[in-house]
């Protein structure tokens, strides 16, 4: 590992250096005022971690399984969309770091390379499939919506996480002042007209992403579209972007397969609370009937461990692996990954637990706020 990098920061600040301005402020933003962004990681530095001692700590076994999949730690790669805007080889980059390290990817509908070429790139490095999960939104065309999740099938996906917190695009400030979008030779791999491609000659004086997203994508989704989804695929089905228990409740019995506590790295509903904060109150709304996941604001091992034990199965990433991308693609993320799990690798022995079963809720404590009258 480069001695330089010794934290996610340290990632984030070269690729800050090394990406054209506009894309750093797409990856980096979010909504508004970007208060829920701020507080997705400041929640973190709410709870404590209150360790048990003597427990013989010299080995420890990260690893869990994610949908039925072995993996070999509680944190996977979140969808982020556009990957070869920060390195040229993308998403196939990102999936042979996944499999490097041996975690799970969940592709992006709006990926730069296809669904068909993550896998194979994703299975080259080992020769085994490697473990992929496509985000899909539903589209105003529910034929274009369903080919997706064909491709996905029988390319070997092993689930998919629909994402349900984005009728409309969030204001994102930054994307609006550089009236962001792709770069002249990129293209949304996964579509071959211009429009869905996402490279039409010009959007306006907005963000591109906010125009795309106004005509393509389905603003009447409600509860009978995700069992529709259901009767329409066998693979399992994880609902991405839930942040109410009553929501997780309702999902349940609808079917599902799994809840990913998300908003959506901060960048739809600015004024949301921070998903940290919010894992336990679905974790309890669902009563164990299906598996918890949740992502925004993970960027150190502390951070996974703390959530695990507010009842998280796994956590997923998204901006530390594309800051990983952008300062050296493959090997980039895989030295992210690394970290991170090295990191957690330390807190759960500092913590006294010796496999993720031994996370429970009685190590984190949350820091009581002192009103001053
Ligand atoms: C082509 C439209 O999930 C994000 C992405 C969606 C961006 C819109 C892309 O940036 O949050």
């Amino acid at each position: 590992m480069s001695s330089q990098r010794v934290c996610v920061s340290d990632f984030e600040e070269e690729a800050r250096k090394v990406l054209p301005k506009a894309v750093y402020d797409y990856y980096r933003s979010g909504a508004d005022d970007q208060n829920t962004l701020k507080d997705n990681i400041a929640a973190f530095d709410r709870w404590y971690l209150v360790p048990r001692v003597l427990r013989n700590v010299s080995t420890v076994d990260l690893s869990v399984c994610v949908l039925g999949e072995k993996l070999s730690m509680p944190v996977c790669v979140a969808a982020t969309a556009m990957q070869r805007m920060a390195h040229p080889d993308g998403e196939t980059a990102t999936a042979k770091a996944c499999q490097a390290v041996g975690t799970g990817m969940m592709l992006s509908s709006w990926a730069t390379s296809t669904i068909e070429e993550v896998m194979a790139a994703m299975t080259s490095t080992t020769g085994t499939e490697g473990v992929l999960w496509l985000q899909l939104y539903i589209y105003k065309d529910r034929e274009l919506t369903l080919s997706l999740v064909r491709r996905a099938e029988q390319a070997g996906y092993k689930a998919i996480f629909v994402t349900v917190d984005t009728p409309y695009l969030g204001k994102r400030r930054d994307d609006m002042r550089n009236h962001f979008k792709l770069p002249q030779h990129l293209s949304l791999s996964n579509f071959s007209t211009a429009s869905l491609a996402f490279s039409e000659e010009s959007y306006g004086n907005d963000s591109g992403l906010a125009v795309y997203v106004a005509k393509a994508i389905d603003p009447t989704l409600c509860w009978d579209d995700i069992a529709w989804l259901k009767s329409h695929t066998c693979l399992p089905v994880i609902v991405k972007g839930v942040l109410n228990g009553d929501d997780a409740a309702k999902a349940v019995t609808y079917g599902i397969d799994g809840i990913l506590v998300s908003n959506h790295g901060a960048r739809q509903l600015d004024g949301v609370p921070a998903t940290l904060d919010v894992l336990e109150e679905v974790v309890k709304a669902v009563q164990g009937r299906c598996d918890v996941y949740m992502d925004g604001g993970v960027r150190r091992g502390t951070d996974v461990l703390k959530a695990l034990a507010l009842g998280a199965k796994a956590v997923f990433i998204g901006r530390p692996v594309l800051w990983g991308l952008s300062c050296q693609g493959e090997q980039g993320v895989i030295e992210v990954l690394e970290l991170i799990k090295q990191e957690l690798r330390l807190a759960m022995a500092l913590s006294g637990c010796r496999s993720v079963s031994e996370v429970s809720r009685s190590i984190v404590r949350r820091m009581e706020f002192i009103s001053k009258i």
